[in-house]
C-alpha cells in the first residue's frame, strides 16, 4: 500500500494576531503591550467596518451637529468611530494616552511615572468621512510612539518626530476593508475575511513601484497652490501623466503604495500650512511608505518624519509616494 506523503503547505495561513505574536517572539524583551494595542486596533476597526458597512441601513450618514477641534462638522460615523477606539484602547494596560483628531486634547489613561513601559497612540477615527455619504473609501489612520514617563505632561510626551514612531497603519474600508501595518521593518497588508472575522495576511514586505506617471491632487485649488506646485502640475501634464484623486487619503495613498504615483496636499490660500495634520495622518502615513521604498517630505529638504511637532493637531503639507515621483515634485519647488 502506498504511503501517503506528508500534506504540503504551499502558503501557510497567517492572520494578523498569529503575525503580531511572531513579530513580538523576536524580541526576547517584549512586554506583549504593543501586541496588546495593535490586536485592539484590529478589534475596533472590525467594529468600525461593520457600522460602515450598515450606516445607511442605521441611519448615521450625514453630520452629529458639532465640529471638531479643526472646526469642522463631524459626521455621526465620525463619533462612533472615535468612541469605539477610545473604549477599545482605554481597556489596554499598556496604553498611558490617546489622542485623537476629534478630541482636542489628549486623553491620559494611566500615567504612574514608576509604572509599566508604555505607548501613545495618536488616530484619525475615520479618514474621508465626508466621502461616506456616496459609498467612498474612507479610513482609519494611526501612530504609535512610546511614552516618556519623564514628559512634563501629555503634549510633552506625545510631541515626538515621526522618526519615533515604533508602529505605524491604516485601516481602508473600502469594497474590502484592508490592515496595512509597519512596525518598522516591512509594510504588510491583511484583508478582513467578513465570513471568518479574521484579518488575513495577503502582502508581506510590501515594495512600492519606484516611478509612475500618476499624480493625486486636489486640481481644484491649482490656483492657490504655490508656484512650484503649479510648475509641476504644468511639466507632468505635458509628461504623459494622468490624475488620481478621491478626496480620501487612505484611499488615495492605498492605490500609490500599489500602483505609484505621487500624492500631494500643498499648502494653500485656505489652508496656508496645508490641510493634513502632522501626527495622525502625515506621520504614519510617511512611514509606511518610506517602509515600502517611497519617499515622504513636507517641503524640499524637509523629510515629514523629520518635523519637530510643536502642537498635537499640527498641519503639515504632504508630497509622498515613489521616490523618482516625489523628487520630480521637490524639483519644481526649488
Ligand atoms: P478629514 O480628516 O476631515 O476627513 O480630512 C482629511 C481629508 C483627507 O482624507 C483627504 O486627503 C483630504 O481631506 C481631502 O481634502 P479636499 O477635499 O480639500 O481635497
Ligand atoms: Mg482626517
Amino acid at each position: 500500500m502506498a504511503v501517503p506523503s506528508a500534506p504540503t503547505f504551499a502558503r501557510p495561513i497567517v492572520t494578523l494576531q498569529s503575525h503580531i505574536l511572531e513579530q513580538e517572539s523576536r524580541f526576547p524583551d517584549a512586554t506583549g503591550a504593543l501586541s496588546w494595542i495593535l490586536s485592539a486596533m484590529s478589534i475596533s476597526t472590525k467594529m468600525i467596518a461593520a457600522r460602515t458597512r450598515r450606516a445607511r441601513l442605521e441611519d448615521v450618514l450625514g453630520v452629529a451637529g458639532a465640529q471638531n477641534v479643526q472646526g469642522e462638522e463631524q459626521q455621526k460615523l465620525d463619533v462612533i468611530a472615535n468612541e469605539i477606539l477610545l473604549r477599545t484602547l482605554g481597556g489596554r494596560e499598556g496604553v498611558a494616552i490617546v489622542a485623537s483628531e476629534e478630541n482636542e486634547e489628549p486623553v491620559i489613561l494611566r500615567d504612574d511615572p514608576n509604572g509599566e513601559r508604555r505607548y501613545c497612540v495618536l488616530f484619525d477615527p475615520l479618514d474621508g468621512s465626508s466621502n461616506l455619504d456616496v459609498c467612498g473609501g474612507v479610513g482609519t489612520i494611526f501612530s504609535i510612539l512610546r511614552h516618556d514617563r519623564r514628559a512634563r505632561d501629555a503634549h510633552d510626551s506625545l510631541l515626538q518626530k515621526g522618526t519615533q514612531q515604533v508602529a505605524a497603519g491604516y485601516v481602508l474600508y473600502g469594497s474590502s476593508t484592508v490592515f496595512v501595518l509597519t512596525v518598522g521593518n516591512g509594510v504588510d497588508m491583511f484583508v478582513l475575511d467578513p465570513e471568518v472575522g479574521a484579518y488575513m495576511l495577503v502582502e508581506h514586505g510590501i515594495r512600492m513601484p519606484a516611478a509612475s506617471k500618476s499624480y493625486s491632487v486636489n486640481e481644484g485649488n491649482r490656483h492657490s497652490f504655490p508656484e512650484g506646485y503649479q510648475r509641476y502640475l504644468d511639466w507632468a501634464q505635458g509628461n504623459g501623466y494622468s490624475s488620481r484623486y478621491i478626496g480620501s487619503m487612505v484611499a488615495d495613498v492605498h492605490r500609490i503604495l500599489f500602483k505609484g504615483g505621487v500624492f500631494m496636499y500643498p499648502p494653500t490660500a485656505k489652508a496656508p500650512k496645508g490641510k493634513l495634520r502632522l501626527m495622525y495622518e502625515a506621520n504614519p502615513m510617511a512611514m509606511l511608505i518610506e517602509q515600502a521604498g517611497g519617499k515622504a517630505f513636507a517641503a524640499p529638504g524637509q523629510r515629514i518624519l523629520d518635523v519637530q511637532p510643536e502642537d498635537i493637531h499640527q498641519r503639515t503639507a504632504v508630497i509622498l509616494g515613489s521616490a523618482d515621483e516625489v523628487d520630480h515634485v521637490v524639483s519644481h519647488l526649488t
